[in-house]
């Protein structure tokens, strides 16, 4: 396969509801789609750096130049075997996954298309609808948050994760559980505490979570480790995890005992894949997280989250959870069992709506 020219947009994507986690508040979501072109094929790629560098180093201007500058000159009019392949190619670019994530993804779209297969089958995922829940973020007030679970769950999500930082981690936490004793929950600090400030989540422990998602700094393996030896709750590493080498670390030290996966912070699908396979021989379940993508990246989640050892319920929720009009045809819907539907037609199994897409475009460019 021979790429002769990528488009790059930049998207700024309207929220329908304020999105607020222990990093700060938004309401709108910037993303970088990747349009890459063969002769006679169009792949896309979803780029979820966002707007400000709170959850990652990463912003949209930093993936748009390394992309643009490094990541994209690498791979024109050169022959790229598998999308296996790529990870290689562009390892001599230190660091940058998100952005590495999204040329990634617009590969394997082309794959698939090429060969005529979804992406569920190129990466050998099982089911047909997969198990989700719903990610909210803080909000004003406890009583607020108990009633918006309320929404949530009348909707049909039947796992709620919640968003917490000091000051509102045990009284949001234990107004949810209070409201609803037998709902599967969990929690996401985004490396809001140290392992010093951490003992305000003991209480946390007699809560029966599912999970508490990573508590400490990103770049802490070691204290996780010590924090877990306190809980008898499992840690889950999000931020921590970039690669699978990071993964059997965390597992070795003990310093979590569940993984999530999210496609863009470990550098794109194969890696995602050596997670996943990593932790299934290692009896860690997995799950699949979410950067509130559009349908584009969306539909690359569902597909890995078909995986076997996607053991949990991913953070994919149902497009109106998140946007009023998105930039794909196809809008995701919640099954009534709290599943989504796995795309199967080739490749991510999304067509892009050019007029939504250019509602939302606020910068594009073509390389070369
Ligand atoms: O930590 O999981 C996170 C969104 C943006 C940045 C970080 C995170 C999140 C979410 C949203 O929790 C999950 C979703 O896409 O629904
Ligand atoms: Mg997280």
């Amino acid at each position: 396969m021979i790429i002769k020219r990528i488009n790059l947009y930049h998207l700024r994507m309207t929220l329908r509801s304020p999105f607020e986690t222990s990093f700060g508040r938004i309401d709108t979501r910037d993303c970088i789609l990747i349009e890459a072109f063969t002769g006679d094929l169009v792949g896309y790629g979803e780029c979820v750096a966002d707007r400000d560098p709170g959850y990652s180093y990463e912003t949209c201007e930093t993936a748009w130049h390394v992309l643009k500058d490094f990541l994209i000159p690498a791979l024109l009019e050169e022959e790229i075997g598998e999308p296996t392949e790529i990870e290689q190619q562009l390892s001599f670019v230190r660091g940058h996954q998100m952005a590495k994530a999204g040329l990634e993804m617009a590969f394997w779209d082309l794959q698939g298309k090429q060969e005529g297969r979804c992406l569920r089958e190129l990466l050998g995922g099982e089911s047909e609808r997969v198990a989700v829940g719903v990610s909210i973020g803080i909000q004003d007030s406890p009583a607020h948050l108990v009633k918006s679970v309320f929404g949530y769950l009348a909707l049909g999500y039947s796992r709620v994760k919640i968003k917490i930082k000091p000051g509102r981690d045990t009284i949001d936490t234990q107004a949810v559980r209070g409201e609803f004793p037998d709902l599967p929950l969990q929690v996401d600090a985004n490396s809001a505490y140290t392992l010093a400030t951490a003992s305000a989540l003991q209480p946390l422990d007699e809560l029966g979570l599912l999970l508490i998602e990573q508590p400490l700094a990103d770049d802490d393996l070691w204290d996780h480790s010590k924090l877990q030896a306190q809980f008898e709750t499992p840690i889950c590493l999000d931020e921590s995890i970039l690669s699978a080498r990071h993964a059997r670390q965390a597992i070795e030290m003990d310093a979590c005992r569940v993984v999530n996966i999210k496609v863009g912070r470990v550098g794109g699908l194969s890696q995602a894949l050596a997670i996943h396979d990593l932790c299934q021989e290692r009896g860690i379940p997995v799950w699949c997280g979410g950067m509130l993508e559009t349908g584009v990246g969306r539909a690359a989640n569902l597909a890995l989250a078909s995986l076997p050892n996607f053991k949990l319920p991913g953070d994919i929720s149902a497009t109106d959870r998140y946007y009023a009009q998105d930039i794909t045809e196809q809008r995701f819907t919640l099954n009534a069992d709290s599943t989504i539907h796995v795309p199967d037609a080739p490749g991510l199994g999304v067509t892009i709506d050019p007029r939504a897409l250019e509602c939302v475009t606020v910068k594009r460019t073509s390389i070369p």
